[in-house]
């Protein structure tokens, strides 16, 4: 029985991975690297410079520090450019139900994600005021595996670590769970994952009586 439950967003809430893998093969074709799916898996949960810094490794690329701002902020700039046509709605299934039903059991909702753009993904899609809390890419300084986002997260809703349950769909976004001392259920349709509590496909497989 949990008080509070922290989201993951990219993978667990909305679809926006295909959106970071679009605009990374985009930046990397410019230096004429062939950024593969794999590779875009290796990036979930990771932060944009870590992101950007595995990428030009796997490419054998040395570029200096004022030339890893330019393609962060470009690949930041095409990543807007596809959020901006998510709709009221684009989540992944379950999303809404979960959500409110959580709302109507009174327990807290928390964000625990590694994005700079997390807000602007949750009011486009409609489900900002869901959120007692947000913590997200600028409210942290280190990235997952740390534990510091989830932390901070249970701290911003006033619930204890060991009574809040997490939703992640990255390995060090588990990691990052279970060193801060939370439960963890992995969203990992694949079985890719391990460490974790609980295990579904999505969202829409849970039903409320998860949470009785
Ligand atoms: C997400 C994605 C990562 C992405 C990171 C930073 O994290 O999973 O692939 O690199 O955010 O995103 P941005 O460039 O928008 O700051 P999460 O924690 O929501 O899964
Ligand atoms: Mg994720």
């Amino acid at each position: 029985k949990s008080a509070a439950v922290i989201f993951d967003l990219d993978g667990v809430l909305v679809d926006t991975a295909v959106f970071h893998y679009q605009a990374w093969r985009h930046m990397a074709k410019e230096f004429n690297f062939d950024f593969t799916e794999a590779e875009n898996e290796q990036l979930k949960g990771v932060s944009r410079v870590e992101s950007l810094e595995l990428i030009l490794k796997w490419a054998e690329k040395v570029v200096p520090a004022e030339e890893k701002e330019r393609l962060a902020r470009m690949k930041n700039t095409w990543y807007l450019e596809l959020i901006d046509g998510m709709k009221n709605g684009d989540v992944l299934p379950g999303t809404i139900a979960l959500l409110t039903y959580l709302r109507g059991e009174g327990k807290k909702i928390a964000l625990g994600s590694a994005s700079k753009n997390a807000v602007r993904i949750l009011e486009k899609t409609g489900i900002l005021d869901y959120f007692d809390a947000i913590i997200d890419g600028n409210a942290v300084t280190r990235s997952k595996p740390d534990p510091e986002v989830f932390l901070k997260a249970a701290e911003a809703i006033g619930i204890l670590p060991a009574d809040c349950v997490v939703f992640e769909d990255a390995q060090a976004g588990i990691a990052a769970a279970r060193s801060a001392g939370m439960a963890v259920i992995a969203v990992d349709k694949a079985h890719a994952l391990t460490q974790y509590d609980a295990r579904v496909n999505g969202l829409s497989d849970l039903s409320p009586n998860v949470w009785a």
